[in-house]
This record gives C-alpha cells, structure tokens and sequence, in this order.
C-alpha cells in the first residue's frame, strides 16, 4: 500500500480523499493556491504545498508545479480527485514516466473510453446500447446528411473530445445540420484542440441514468449499480439518486450488465461512470464514460456500503477487488443535495465572501460532505459548491422526508444558497413521482 500520497485538488473532494487516506493510514499532501490559503482542509492533510495563484490555470492545473511537488514531498501516488486534471491523459503519463502511481485508470484505457467516437465504438462491440448516428467520425458533410436521412430527424452533433454538454447542436433539418457540423467542428477544433465529430439521433426528454463501476489491475470488474442525476440545470447536476426509482428489473439488470462488459473491454482499472439517457419506454442509450471519482459518488455509497474513494486508491495500489457481483448488495435509497452558493433569484450568481453561519444538520441517515464552516471565506476562482447534504432511508419515500427535515435545519448566512430551491424540488410531484426528465428543473424555474 502506498505510505503518502498528493491531493491535486481542493475543496470537499480533496477532505473527502484525506478522510479516506487516514483511515487506510496513508499520509496526504495538499496542494492548494494562494486563494485556497485558508482552506479547512488544509488542516487535515499531513503536509501542504502552495503550487501558484487563485486562476486554477496556475495552479491547479499546473502538471509541472503538482508533479514538483510530488518530487519534493516523495509521494507514491496522486490522487486528481474530479475537474482539473481528473480526465487529463497526458497528466495520467507524467504521472506513470515520473514513476508516481496516478490514482485511476491508466491513460491508454482513459485516452479510449474518453474519446466518445472510440468509445462509441467499444460499446458497440460490447453490445451497450448507443444511439444510432455515424458508427464514427463525419469525414464529409454528405456522409452526416445521409445517415440523418436514414435515421431521421432531429439529430444531434457531438464534439468526440467534448462532453458536460459542450460542442453540441441540435439539427431539425438539413440546413441545420450542415450549419450545426461547421460550428461544431470549430467549436471543438478551439475548445479540445480536436475538430473531429459524429451525429446521432436527438432524443428531446430523458431522464439521466448512470452506472458506476469499479475494475482491479487483476481483470476483475464489478457494478456498483446506478445513480439518477435527472436534476440539474444548464449540465450541472443539483440532486442525485440511488437507485433510479421505477425502473423495470430486466431492463436495469441488462444495463448494468452491459456497463461491466464495456469496463472490461478497455481493461480498465479504477472507478469509472458509464452515462446513459433513459427514454420514457425505459430504453437506454450510452451518452459518454467518466474516468474520475463523481461528485456524487456518496449515494452509491450509502446503498451499497462501499467505500469508493478508498476502494480506488486501494486498486490503484495494486490490490484485487475484496468483492464479487454477487458481494454487492442494495440496501434502501440515498439522495444527494448539492449545496451551492448561487442566488436562484439572480439567475445563480455565484456568492462568493465570508460565511457567518453554518450550521450544519445531522442526525439519523445524513452526511454532510463539505469543507465550509463559520468564518470560511468562499473564493471567487472556483464553482460554487460548498458542500453536498446526503441522506439515507429504507425507502425513497422515507428518503425525501429525511431530505425535507435536513434541509430545514441547514443554516448558511449570509449568502444565498440553493437550499431553498432544493426545499421546492424535492417537493414537486414530478420529483416525488420521479415523473420527470432532464429539463424538468428548467420548466419549474420559469414556470
Ligand atoms: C444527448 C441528448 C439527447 N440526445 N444526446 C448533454 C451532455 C452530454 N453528456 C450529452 N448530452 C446530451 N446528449 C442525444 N442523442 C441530450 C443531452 C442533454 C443532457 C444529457 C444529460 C443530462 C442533461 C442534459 C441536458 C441537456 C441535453
């Protein structure tokens, strides 16, 4: 097992990697920027390094300055936590040239699954089910209107470096579909480096289904079941669920299935998130792979009493997966609030500033993860969210009542927060009869 590893991230993912670190006795090294010089966390970790300035492009996602970092406290291994450099492969092969052990996959199975064309491609030959579209990428825009001919409209125009929602246009016609490729195709060639895209059929309501699941160095891969991210607004997700209510049991047992087949085709070690849309027949279509630790890794937890983040590091360690499919058991209903300080009312201006209250709830069935307290100063440099409120309950009825009650006793001041809106959410018979899909949220802030 490794003795110290280095934390190449910040805020409520980087607490949540020493807590896990302490507890199989490795020590831990923060890197932070001079924007996070007063993180809490920092107190927590064995050693701290400051790698460069609030902007994260100096500093958090400074390879150069981690990995010097790295060098100068003698780690074993890095943890990227999620964002920053979590899905960067070029960090992931430093990491491996520099003979320091990058905590997920390695980056030939993160370069494959990463690249939605190849990835595409994989599971198709795993028979994960796909959206029909291009079986790769458009070479010629005669090509695209040809299959969007045979497959029908609308389509949809995907960046295969993109992903979180970014390079895409949806085409009604042709017109659109020939003006849509030329956008995208730049848009991607600017953002990713990368101008390649692929189009497939657009799907206008879904709910948003995700497996997560955990592969060794050994060959051995396993599900950890799935989550429901159906909130969210404009790709950010606001609660998250597990299980996914009313989801027929053959249906679902075939998904995840098919999601352990896809993991172990690209001989993939670590954790990985296999993103699928769910249609109102319950039919699945495979959106994209996440090769990093989720934001809302902690509902899996709660129903399955794995803890992922140390599992991660221990295969990444070299250990075999203590567990088989059959060891991994669903046990009630976890939801996940996502606490960010954003003003609904101003179209979620991010509050940034010092917090005065917090008081945090508790009781039975709930977590809190979350680096805030009294007097923490939230920088202006980063996303918003200050923490994550997870309950857990026999029965998802039981979960949202638990839900509602943490809610009312969560206290942060000054700023506004979403807990307001996470009160109406929960609330909302849509929520309630999980009768909604991916622009649910959207229809009840204008409606
Ligand atoms: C789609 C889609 C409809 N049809 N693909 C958005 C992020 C990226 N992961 C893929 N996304 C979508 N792909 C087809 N063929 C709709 C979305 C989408 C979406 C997906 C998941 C969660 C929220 C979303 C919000 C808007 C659009």
């Amino acid at each position: 097992m490794f003795s110290r590893i280095l934390i190449a991230n910040r805020g409520e993912i980087a607490l949540r990697i020493i807590r896990a670190a302490k507890e199989l006795g490795i020590q831990t090294v923060c890197v932070y920027s001079t924007a996070d010089r007063e993180g809490p966390w920092l107190e927590h970790a064995d050693e701290t390094v400051c790698i460069g300035p609030g902007p994260a492009r100096e500093s958090y996602l400074r390879i150069d300055r981690i990995i010097s970092a790295a060098e100068l406290k003698n780690v074993d291994a890095i943890h990227p936590g999620y964002g920053f450099l979590a899905e960067n492969a070029h960090f992931a092969e430093v990491c491996r040239d520099c003979q320091i052990e990058f905590i997920g996959p390695s980056p030939e199975a993160m370069a494959l699954l990463g690249d939605k064309v190849s990835c595409k491609k994989m599971a198709k030959a795993t028979r994960t089910p796909i959206f029909p579209g291009s079986d790769g990428a458009i070479e010629d825009d005669e090509e695209a209107v040809k299959i969007a001919k045979e497959i029908g409209y609308p389509v949809i125009v995907k960046a295969s470096a993109g992903g979180g929602g970014r390079g895409m246009r949806v085409a009604h016609n042709e017109p659109a579909l020939r003006a849509g490729l030329a956008a995208a195709k730049q848009e991607a060639q600017a953002a990713f480096g990368n101008g390649t895209v692929y189009i497939e059929k657009f799907l206008e309501a879904a709910r948003h289904f995700e497996v997560q699941v955990i592969g060794d160095k050994h060959g051995n891969a396993v599900h950890l079941y799935e989550r429901d991210c159906t909130s969210q607004r404009r790709h950010q997700k606001l609660i998250e669920e597990a299980p996914a209510a009313g989801v027929d049991p053959a249906k679902r047992e075939a998904v995840l299935k098919s999601a352990v087949e896809l993991i172990r085709a690209a001989k993939y070690s670590g954790v990985a998130t296999v993103e699928f849309l769910m249609d109102r027949q319950q039919n699945f279509y495979m959106l994209e792979v996440n090769t990093r630790v989720q934001v809302e890794h902690p509902v899996t937890e709660m129903i399955t009493g794995v803890d992922i983040v140390k599992e991660m590091i221990k295969v990444a360690a070299g250990e075999k997966l203590p567990f088989t499919q059959k060891d991994i058991k669903v046990q009630g209903h976890a939801i996940e609030c996502r606490i960010n300080a954003e003003d609904p009312d101003r179209n979620f201006m991010p509050q940034a500033g010092r917090i005065e209250t917090f008081v945090a709830p508790g009781g039975p069935g709930v977590r809190l993860d979350s680096h805030a307290r009294p007097g923490y100063r939230i920088p202006p440099d980063y996303d918003s969210m200050i923490g994550k409120l997870i309950v857990h309950a026999p029965t998802r009825a039981e979960a949202i009542a638990r839900m509602r009650r943490a809610l009312d006793e969560f206290r942060i001041g000054p700023m506004k927060t979403v807990i307001p809106l996470h009160r109406r959410l929960i609330d909302s018979r849509e929520f309630v009869d999980a009768d909604f899909d991916i622009h649910y949220v959207e229809r009840m802030l204008k409606g």
